[in-house]
């Protein structure tokens, strides 16, 4: 088995072409290096550096925290991915159905696609449609990828895995290169992804990727639905103090990364609904006045007591937005199927003539 060095190891750069092929020839693994230098360093460096302090959420998915960020998935107050499952319970059918009209072959990419555990009820669906299918899974993080790759090609023998270690910007143009002729493509984009961009970015990243597909190929996105604020700040500060964890993990991770001194323990993890922008926010909050010595960086932060660092956005939807977001797309928005509880939606997008 070939492995990816996790970024724990000292954050090994991979050349942007190369490519790692086993599995009787099913899986190939690319992993591509976003831009040029160490992103991590220097997003750290300007995020606890400008006066109001910001670290991307694309940062929380180092191998404990895609471990975390799974563990998140099965507390009771975060409803997401289970209302999304069981949409996929009830209509795994009817979404490969919708998906599949008119085309003879289908192939499935997906953007985030972590442990992929959802997706594999829409694997099934597509396997009792076509012989083979080739999967093309898109995460930042390569312990996650490899792990789910192998488990899926062990479970489903017609499958082929083409995955990328790749952010989203650093995938989508290597995207294009994996839509043959005659195959339709069917993009996952599930459980809230697309809740990490603000409007506007949520709208420029539709239409990019809309310009690597074809009319008619299809999105299905997840998103989850506005809703009264408690319930949704309860999802984001559970009891069992998983997500703080999840959050706090991000310090972590500059202390092991980048040869750090903070002490966890002097933050504290908060997560706000911010009703006029239809948002949760997280953010770690200091406790007490600090400075912070990152010694990789040769820097030093302070902290006032009660200062935040805005750790993530996870924007939430009507049912409205949702059209207005594929009409302004290049998408239209041909079906939506909700849980029961009519918490979460998935949405079907069409790619319309150019
Ligand atoms: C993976 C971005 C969909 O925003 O709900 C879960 C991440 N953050 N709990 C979300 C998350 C805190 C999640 N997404």
């Amino acid at each position: 088995m070939i492995r990816q060095p996790s970024a724990e190891e000292g954050g090994t750069r991979h050349m942007p072409h190369a490519a790692n092929v086993e599995q009787g020839g099913r899986l190939k693994i690319h992993s591509l290096a976003a831009g040029a230098g160490d992103d991590f360093a220097d997003d750290v460096r300007r995020g606890l550096g400008s006066a109001r302090k910001a670290l991307a959420p694309k940062y929380f998915y180092d191998e404990l925290g895609s471990h975390l960020f799974d563990a998140i998935c099965l507390l009771p107050e975060y409803y997401l991915t289970r209302a999304e499952a069981e949409i996929f319970a009830c209509h795994a059918g009817e979404v490969v159905e919708e998906a599949r009209r008119g085309a003879e072959r289908v192939t499935l990419v997906e953007l985030g696609s972590g442990s992929a555990s959802k997706t594999r009820r829409i694997i099934e669906a597509l396997l009792e449609r076509q012989k083979h299918l080739t999967y093309v899974p898109v995460d930042i993080s390569p312990a996650a990828l490899e792990a789910s790759a192998h488990a899926l090609l062990g479970d489903y023998e017609p499958l082929r895995v083409s995955a990328y270690a790749a952010d989203y910007d650093t995938a989508l143009p290597r995207l294009s290169s994996e839509l043959e002729d005659g195959a339709r493509a069917l993009v996952l984009f599930l459980g809230s992804n697309i809740g990490n961009f603000d409007r506007a970015e949520a709208r420029d990243f539709l239409r990019r990727l809309r310009g690597v597909l074809r009319a008619g190929d299809r999105l299905l996105l997840g998103a989850d639905l506005k809703k009264d604020g408690a319930v949704l700040e309860a999802a984001y500060d559970d009891a069992l103090g998983v997500t703080a964890a999840f959050n706090l993990n991000l310090l972590a991770r500059i202390n092991r990364e980048l040869r750090a001194d903070f002490n966890l323990r002097d933050f504290r993890h908060l997560a706000l609904y911010n009703d006029t922008e239809g948002r949760v926010e997280m953010h770690l909050e200091s406790r007490r006045a600090q400075t912070v010595r990152l010694d990789a960086l040769d820097l030093e932060v302070h902290f006032g007591e009660g200062e935040r660092v805005h750790t993530e956005n996870s924007y939430k939807y009507s049912l409205e937005e949702l059209s207005a977001l594929a009409a302004a797309t290049g998408f239209s928005r041909a079906r939506t199927w909700l849980d029961a509880a009519e918490r979460f939606s998935s949405n079907l997008f069409v790619a319309t003539d150019a």
